[in-house]
């Protein structure tokens, strides 16, 4: 292999392992479009171990009674549990009937940040 065709190929790798030790959201309780009934936190499990500090969510309610509202922060504490990864959001009230959405940010341990959001409605 040629020098210059070495070193596309090793950045090439380099990327990819970068690209692999980004946190991923695996799963979330309640499910993404989910409808539960009422909910007393909101878990959403990654892929990597976060970083507590720097890892956190808001919930908001985006609707309920059938209409659409401009999203209400709901008051909550979001903390990472014990396993490291799993970001738990704990409404200080329980969720009332509506829709929500929840918008997390997490960085994992090796310092990648990756944000998303998505949403779930409560019967
Ligand atoms: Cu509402």
């Amino acid at each position: 292999m040629r020098p210059l065709a070495l070193s596309a190929a090793l950045a090439l790798l380099s990327l990819a392992s970068a690209a692999q030790a980004h946190p991923k959201l695996v799963s979330a309780s309640p499910a993404p479009s989910s409808t539960v009934a009422k909910p007393a936190r909101v878990a959403l499990q990654f892929s990597e171990r976060l970083m507590p500090k720097f890892s956190g969510a808001d919930l908001m309610m985006t609707g309920h009674g059938g209409t659409t509202h401009p999203p209400m922060k709901v008051s909550a504490t979001a903390q990472v549990a014990a396993d490291g990864r799993t970001l738990v959001i704990v409404p200080k009230s329980p969720l009332g009937a509506g829709r929500y959405s929840v918008a997390w940010h997490v960085v994992s341990a090796d310092t990648h940040r990756v944000s998303g959001n998505f949403a779930f409605a409560v019967k």
